[in-house]
């Protein structure tokens, strides 16, 4: 029996970089699981924290965010779908592996130092939560004896981690109730930022010109295809070295096209050497068009259903404190608290 974990933060609408790096990838393990396949997937609020959130705001992205999981062809009676607070084991597990977590490893880890980089010589303003928050991931990982889990790239070093701390703990305490988990890889490449190509889509960017929402009408997304940065070298060509901004658009062109698989990417790149930059962006903003029309529909009905939605949140909190109860309970009996 194979059991899948991944999880998303409710840090805003999801956008078109979380769904082909991510979230398509859920659904697509959902729809080719075997019955003996356990599938969570968790909405990590807590994880969400780490940085100062408004807390009307945040419950309203947990909603939504609730909301697009649906959207996108997540079936909770298939897969336990649930808000990670809502699992009170994921946080006591993770107090019991920061006994264990190296503080040097953790101060090693590429996000941490990112995310620092800029704050340095301020460690008052710099918040213990961020510096441990792969413990959390860990414990979220581990918490469900989980086998799986499907990543982007960015998050590797993360799972490297929580198998570190996996078999740490079962050689101090010479037993083997954590399983160290694989990871998947998602197949598509990171998506890049419309406006700084270089860096990636993510949903707390403050230009929203950067992001193509999961929820954004055809006229937004054309419009923000057509804003998109790009250069002023003539034709299109995929150089993601020196031309970030049109390979970008390449990339999002390929992986949101349903028929990707029956075709490589040069093909594509070879058949529009001859367009025109306006040709091109057009043909990028009807396929994010057509990839997610459905799930923009399925979302604005979802969304406004407020009993549905905590019905779906009930369940899914009531199946992960049952997934999770054996793991905490075998890991406080080995640890000498039970
Ligand atoms: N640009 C991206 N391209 C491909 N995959 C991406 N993911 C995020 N951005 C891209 C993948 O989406 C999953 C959920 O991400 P998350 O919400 O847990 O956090 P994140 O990676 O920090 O995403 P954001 O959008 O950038 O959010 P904020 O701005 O709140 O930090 C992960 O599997 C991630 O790899």
């Amino acid at each position: 029996p194979k059991t899948i974990f991944s999880g998303i933060q409710p840090t805003g609408v999801p956008h078109l970089g979380n769904y082909l790096g991510a979230l398509r990838e859920w659904v697509n393990l959902q729809d080719n699981a075997t019955t003996d396949t356990t599938l969570i997937y968790s909405l990590v609020d807590l994880h969400a924290i780490t940085i100062r959130q408004d807390p009307k705001q945040l419950r309203q992205w947990k909603k939504e965010s609730l909301a697009m999981l649906l959207a996108i062809g997540l079936d909770p009676n298939r897969s336990i779908i649930f808000h990670q607070s809502d699992v009170p084991a994921h946080a006591e597990l993770m107090w019991i592996l920061s006994c264990q977590a190296s503080t040097g490893y953790l101060g090693r880890m590429t996000q941490w130092k990112d995310k620092t980089a800029n704050e340095k010589g301020s460690s008052e303003k710099l918040k213990l939560g961020l510096f441990s928050y792969p413990v959390l991931q860990a414990a979220d990982v581990l918490v469900h004896r989980t086998t799986h889990v499907p990543v982007g790239h960015d998050q590797a070093q993360h799972l490297e981690f929580a198998r570190e701390v996996a078999n740490g703990f079962n050689h101090t305490f010479e037993t083997d109730v954590l399983f160290a988990p694989e990871t998947i890889i998602s197949p598509a490449k990171r998506v890049m930022s419309l406006t700084d190509p270089v860096a990636k889509m993510s949903k707390s960017h403050a230009n929203p010109k950067s992001r193509i929402l999961l929820t954004d009408s055809e006229e937004v997304i054309r419009s923000k295809v057509k804003a998109a940065v790009t250069d002023s070298i003539d034709g299109i060509t995929y150089d993601p070295e020196r031309r970030p901004g049109v390979s970008n658009l390449f990339d999002i062109l390929y992986h949101a096209d349903p028929r990707r698989n029956d075709h490589d990417q040069a093909e594509l790149v070879k058949d529009l050497q001859g367009s025109s930059m306006r040709i091109f962006k057009d043909r990028v903003a009807d396929t994010v068009n057509a990839a997610i029309k459905d799930i923009r529909a399925r979302y604005e009905d979802l969304v406004h259903d407020e009993g549905y939605l905590q019905d779906v949140a009930e369940q899914g909190a009531r199946k992960a404190n049952e997934s999770a109860a054996a793991t905490l309970r075998e890991v406080k009996n080995a640890v000498g608290l039970a």
